[in-house]
């Protein structure tokens, strides 16, 4: 495909090569794996096999200490440096609520949802709306097997999504001009499509609550907000949920947020973007690099609606 990699400190050969015993297998593999429970999944997951259909062939996975230790994730902080404080939340037990349109509302405790759910890893890319990016390796399961489990009703178009609320553990909720707790949502179309990912784990570990532990959404066509941390609840709607951002400045984030180099931010340019741990900007690319998967989910791939 493209350049060969310069080698970098980071780039273990587990995380760079798939080894043919490994290669995909979702009934032999995942199935005994789904089956050992909760937590041993999630304990597991070094163990998981990396799905090669996902994978990025033209840039290195970012370092992961950068991925962990520079995240947005507001209730915890209006910077970057969040990680020591994403620590106080408690992510055992967690309850998952299924909700509105669906033949039956659910609750859920999250192990129990797992050993439903066959796990694997794929590698992604992330792109901020900032202008950052970056390369993760993720574990968990396609969004499709969620809807799946969670039988929605013909009339239900949308899922939203809702991060915890728990202003004593995260200090921001506090603030009380963010509409808390975060809000994100998907058409049933996007939530279904092969690409939305729900992860568990990050570099083949559970997942650092720093980036969304226990659970959080990966939809890397679409700016990095869109990819909601900390699930606690899905519910299916006819009307378009009302997302955080949205809330928050609407002008500035939509939510399509579908990612496009020549459709600007208001405040900045969106051509190029910064691979963290790396010296030289890169390109963006439309749908970043994934409009082969979704392109055809927008009915008019180049009105401007769909990238803010
Ligand atoms: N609940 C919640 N989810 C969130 C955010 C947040 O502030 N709160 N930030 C979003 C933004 S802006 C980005 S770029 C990604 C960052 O994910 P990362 O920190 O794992 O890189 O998470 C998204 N999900
Ligand atoms: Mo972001």
């Amino acid at each position: 495909m493209a350049r060969p990699l310069r080698r970098r400190p980071w780039d273990l050969p587990e995380r760079s090569v798939t080894p043919a015993s490994l290669v995909f297998d979702r009934r032999s593999a995942l199935g005994g794996l789904a089956l050992l429970g909760g937590s041993l999944v999630v304990g597991s997951a070094a163990a998981l096999p990396r799905n090669p259909r996902y994978s990025v062939d033209d840039r290195p996975i970012t370092e992961e200490r950068l991925a962990a230790r520079y995240n947005n994730f507001f209730e915890f902080g209006s910077h970057k440096q969040i990680w020591k404080a994403a620590e106080a939340l408690t992510t055992r037990p967690w309850t998952i609520r299924i909700e509105g349109l669906v033949e039956k509302e659910l609750t859920l405790d999250l192990d129990a949802l797992l050993a439903k759910v066959s796990l694997e890893e794929r590698v992604y890319r992330l792109r901020c709306v900032e202008a950052w990016s970056m390369v993760i390796p993720w574990t968990g399961f396609p969004m499709a097997e969620l809807v799946a489990l969670a039988r929605p009703l013909g009339s239900a178009k949308y899922v939203e999504m809702k991060s915890f609320f728990d202003p004593k553990v995260a200090p921001n909720q506090r603030a009380f001009w963010f509409p808390w707790p975060y809000t994100e949502g998907l058409t049933i179309e996007e939530a279904t499509n092969e690409l939305a990912f729900l992860a568990t784990g990050a570099y083949g570990k559970p997942l650092p609550r720093s980036m969304g532990a226990p659970l959080r959404l990966a939809v890397p066509w679409k700016y990095g907000f869109k990819s909601i941390k900390s699930i606690v609840s899905f519910r299916f709607t006819e009307q378009r949920p009302r997302t955080f951002w949205e809330e928050v400045a609407g002008d500035e984030y939509g939510f399509w947020a579908n990612v496009h180099p020549n459709v600007p931010h208001p405040r900045w340019s969106q051509e190029m973007e910064q691979p963290l741990g790396e010296s030289e900007k890169i390109p963006t690319r439309i749908f970043n690099g994934y409009g082969e998967w979704v392109a055809h989910l927008y009915p008019d791939p180049s009105d401007p609606v769909y990238f803010r």
